[in-house]
């Protein structure tokens, strides 16, 4: 079949991300025969005009719709993708089948088949499933049993099944040397599944509970790929978790020092799994930034949060990069159960003592359907069992509800390391979109340390 395949993601903050999803899904597609073209909206100005120019140039039999994000998990500058991908969608319907897939869609799938009006939806991991549905529409057979289908105006859908074998991304239709000139970095994604339950978090429902790797030789293959081929030198690894299982991490970090790949990276770490040995074998391997899902500084506000580790684990991994030397950075999420005035100037502390190269703040937690959070904002009234979830709404625990912004933009003004999206503190549009115009490598709070004195809205 002939098959444009379009990446909707249009957002660029903190900086534009490959899509990498639909990259993992080509060789499959090539595979199965069929004939692909792509479109990335993420460099087009005007959406509807460049799909209408492929529709007319390219006449495919069906499009393939990644949805990566559907709102920017932000508050209070929050903002919805859904317009978007609306507009995607109203522009190929009738012109060819629509099917649309991706985390954002993965996320509520139901409702996004009613809000968006496509003729089919896979849920979860495309690689399995897609080729399947496209084999039997070609066939004119029946669509019933996927894993993960969906189908306009049918409620109904068989759960996905997570693949076998996570393969190699192919990075040849979307335009790599772009996103690492405006993002400063590449992706790679050497496993999925995250075995936690953190309470407001979707990663597991994304990406199942059960780690399943990629084969250590094919991600160095990749990793070599990207550097040779396209000149990256930076790397952001998009696992869920990179140092779980540390066994994992560590024979992939002693490969790429084997390899002599000219790569510095970065990824999200949880504090728990990072002894010294691990660290160690992260920087030989050219790891200079890590990311710590942290959460908060206040140990009810862990344990409300159902995070596996507490303060001293904490304490112990960022004093561990202190000693090496090695920037990192603490994500913190304000507002959670539990949260009070007391629990946020904890972890306002908390961050002090550490002295993080940046602390990344969230001010209230993003509900969605089937986390831990979504049942305890029923139970709060935050809100009702018909509220659609499709609009975001965020979970500030009762005693902070009209507080907590101010408190915590008090707070971090009279730091010079803390970055506060939703409230602009630190970070901007314009700002982000300046910097871009350097060549900048690696993780922007990377410049907190240029930082003399803390802004709202700085350009
Ligand atoms: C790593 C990551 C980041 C990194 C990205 C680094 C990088 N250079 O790539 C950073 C930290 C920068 C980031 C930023 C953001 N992220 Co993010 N991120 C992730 C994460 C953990 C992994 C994404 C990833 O690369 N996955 C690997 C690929 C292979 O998987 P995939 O894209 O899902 O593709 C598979 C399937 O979805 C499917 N598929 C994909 N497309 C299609 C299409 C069809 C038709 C079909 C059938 C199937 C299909 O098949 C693919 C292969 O199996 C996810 C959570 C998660 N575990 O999924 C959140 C996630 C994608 N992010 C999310 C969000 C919101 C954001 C931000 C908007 C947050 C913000 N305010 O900054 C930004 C947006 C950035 C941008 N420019 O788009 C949300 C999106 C959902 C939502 N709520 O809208 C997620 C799901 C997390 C969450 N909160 O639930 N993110
Ligand atoms: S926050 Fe991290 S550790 Fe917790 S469930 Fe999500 S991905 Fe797993």
């Amino acid at each position: 079949m002939k098959l444009l395949l379009i990446s909707a993601n249009r957002e660029r903050s903190p900086y534009p991300v490959y899509p990498i999803g639909l990259a993992f899904l080509v060789p499959r597609l090539a595979a199965a025969g069929h004939d692909l073209r792509c479109l990335d909206l993420c460099f087009c100005e005007e959406p509807s005009v460049a799909i209408l120019k492929e529709l007319e140039g390219f006449s495919p039999e069906a499009v393939i719709i990644s949805i990566r994000n559907i709102d920017n998990v932000t508050f209070p500058g929050s903002r919805s993708y859904l317009g978007g991908v609306r507009e995607v969608i109203d522009t190929c319907r009738g012109r060819a089948v629509t099917i649309v897939g991706g985390s954002g869609f993965s996320i509520m799938p139901r409702e996004l088949m009613a809000e968006l009006g496509a003729d089919f939806g896979i849920a979860g991991e495309g690689e399995e499933s897609l080729p399947v549905l496209l084999q039997r529409l070609a066939q004119g057979r029946s669509t019933e049993g996927i894993p993960g289908l969906l189908t306009l105006g049918n409620d109904d859908f068989t759960p996905p099944v997570p693949v076998s074998c996570i393969g190699t991304p192919d990075r040849n239709l979307f335009d790599v040397a772009a996103y690492h000139r405006l993002g400063g970095m590449a992706n790679i994604q050497t496993k999925r599944g995250c075995p936690f339950s953190c309470s407001y978090c979707t990663y597991p429902l994304l990406e199942g509970r059960t780690v399943r790797t990629r084969p250590v030789s094919d991600i160095i293959g990749e990793i070599g790929d990207l550097v040779d081929r396209f000149g990256v030198n930076y790397i952001y690894f998009v696992d869920d978790i990179f140092n779980f299982p540390t066994a994992f991490a560590e024979e992939l970090c002693r490969a790429i020092s084997e390899a002599r790949l000219a790569i510095n990276w970065s990824a999200f770490i949880n504090p728990d799994f990072l002894p010294e040995r691990v660290l160690d074998a992260m920087i030989d391997a050219g790891c200079d930034a890590l990311e710590f899902g942290t959460d908060s500084g206040a140990p009810a506000v862990l344990s409300s949060l159902g995070k596996s580790f507490n303060v001293e684990t904490i304490r112990a991994a960022s004093m561990l990069c202190r000693g090496r030397g090695v920037d990192f950075a603490h994500y913190i999420l304000f507002g959670a159960p539990g949260e009070n005035e007391e629990t946020v100037l904890q972890t306002f502390a908390l961050m002090d003592e550490l002295e993080p190269t940046a602390v990344i703040g969230m001010t209230g937690i993003r509900i969605f359907p089937g986390t831990e959070i979504y049942s305890r904002a029923l139970a709060d009234g935050v809100i009702a069992p018909d509220t659609l979830m499709l609009d975001p709404h965020f979970y500030i625990s009762p005693p902070l509800r009209d507080s907590l912004c101010d408190l915590v933009t008090s707070e971090a003004l009279k730091r010079t390391n803390w970055v506060l999206p939703g409230l602009e503190i630190n970070i901007s549009d314009a700002m982000l979109e300046m910097i871009r115009n350097f060549p900048v490598r690696g993780p922007l709070w990377k410049l907190m340390k240029r930082v003399s004195r803390s802004r709202i809205n700085p350009v």
